[in-house]
């Protein structure tokens, strides 16, 4: 069967909320800026509303170059509150998941979700769904969004971004081809900066260009496996499912020590990237982990773990590492030489405000 793929995405998020929690913003150019705090100035747009982009402004730039593009124009530059931003995201998150069979979020604005069963395979059905989700948004949160409905993935992103803001596009199956060739090759999922040159570089341009080249052409350019992904998405093929995405139980590396050693400040000076990566990672995620254990590996390949419990939860990178250490040192106190070493943090407990923002981040 045909499947109905959903896409959702807010309309300018941060500077949406902004606009709708201060109604007064909602005429003039809205910049949402993270300001670096060295100077006045320094630090980047997150996002802007459809009134700043008009004017040239859009996320990424520098804020100092926003302010010369809007010199003389009245404008709201405001801090951003990412916190404030994923109470919101998380309660539209919610009134999706009421609405559809299954829903994977991408983003702290954003999420693919499938309707196939509910709508009875009906595009039609589907449309009026998607319209009724996007009123639910409105109605609850206050916020416009634009969605796609698609038989895929790849299109439902496409069609989501057609129409902006407040937009819904509806692909059915025999408009898909049509729909997706007269697009820039760069829209499609997975095309980066570097990828789109290099395609225009061989004449693609859009995605019916590179439909229309075969795997072999493709593959003297990118390998074979970037070869069949581009082939496939932009020939609208992609059985990629909706799958809704399991939070993070554990966060853990393991090394390879360069000898077998039982010195632990040897040990510690080798573990130390890893332990970087863990915490980088913890972070990322908006996580605050309570065990933290070392895992040992003997020359024989036996594993001995040592585990220690926090008495609170936390993402702190020096109780991180002076635990590992601890526990490395009764690890080799007990076991001599190890050959392989690996941590590992778990029993997360998330931060309420960040659990919509972990999925950004990730
Ligand atoms: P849209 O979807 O085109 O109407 O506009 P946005 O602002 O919703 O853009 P989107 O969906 O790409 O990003 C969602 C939010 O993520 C956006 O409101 C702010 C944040 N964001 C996006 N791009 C950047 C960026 O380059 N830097 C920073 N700091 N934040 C960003
Ligand atoms: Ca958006
Ligand atoms: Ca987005």
């Amino acid at each position: 069967m045909t499947r109905l793929v959903g896409h959702l995405d807010l309309d300018y998020f941060y500077a949406q909320v902004e606009e709708l929690e201060n109604p007064s913003l909602r005429n003039l150019p809205v910049l949402v800026c993270v300001y670096s705090g060295r100077t006045g100035n320094s630090g980047v747009v997150s996002t802007a509303n459809y009134r700043a982009r008009e004017l040239g402004v859009r996320s990424g730039i520098p804020i100092a170059f926003a302010k010369k593009r809007l010199a003389g124009t009245e404008a709201a530059f405001i801090r951003m509150d990412r916190e404030k931003y994923a109470g919101y995201s998380e309660r539209v998150m919610e009134i999706l998941r009421e609405n559809v069979d299954v829903m994977e979020q991408t983003g702290i604005d954003e999420a693919f979700f499938d309707i196939t069963k509910r709508a009875g395979g009906s595009f039609e059905a589907g449309t009026e769904m998607a319209s009724l989700i996007k009123s639910q948004v409105l109605q609850r949160e206050r916020l416009t969004c634009s969605v796609g409905i698609a038989p895929t993935k790849i299109s439902a992103k496409l069609a989501s971004d057609f129409k902006k803001p407040d937009g819904l596009t509806v692909v059915g199956p025999s408009e898909l081809a049509n729909f997706m060739e007269p697009m820039p090759v760069e829209k499609l999922y997975g095309i980066g900066d570097k990828t789109a040159k290099a395609l225009q570089g061989a004449g693609v341009v859009t995605i019916g260009d590179l439909a229309r080249k075969d795997i072999p052409q493709l593959d003297d350019l990118f390998g074979q496996k970037m070869a069949v992904y581009l082939h496939n998405s932009a020939s609208g093929e992609d059985d990629e499912p909706v799958q809704e995405r399991g939070k993070a139980t554990q966060i853990s590396r393991i090394i390879t020590l360069k000898r077998n050693s039982r010195n632990q400040d040897e040990i510690m000076t080798q573990l130390a990237p890893a332990l970087d990566d863990v915490h980088k990672r913890v972070a990322e995620k908006g996580l605050f982990f309570r065990s933290i254990s070392v895992i040992g590996i003997l020359s024989d390949l036996s594993i001995r773990t040592r585990t220690k419990t926090l008495e609170a939860p936390t993402s702190d990178s020096s109780t991180l590492n002076r635990a590992t250490s601890e526990l490395l040192g009764a690890l080799v106190g007990e076991l001599g030489d190890l050959r392989r070493v690996g941590i590992k943090v778990a029993d997360f407990e998330e931060s309420k405000e960040q659990s919509s923002l972990s999925e950004f981040l990730r």
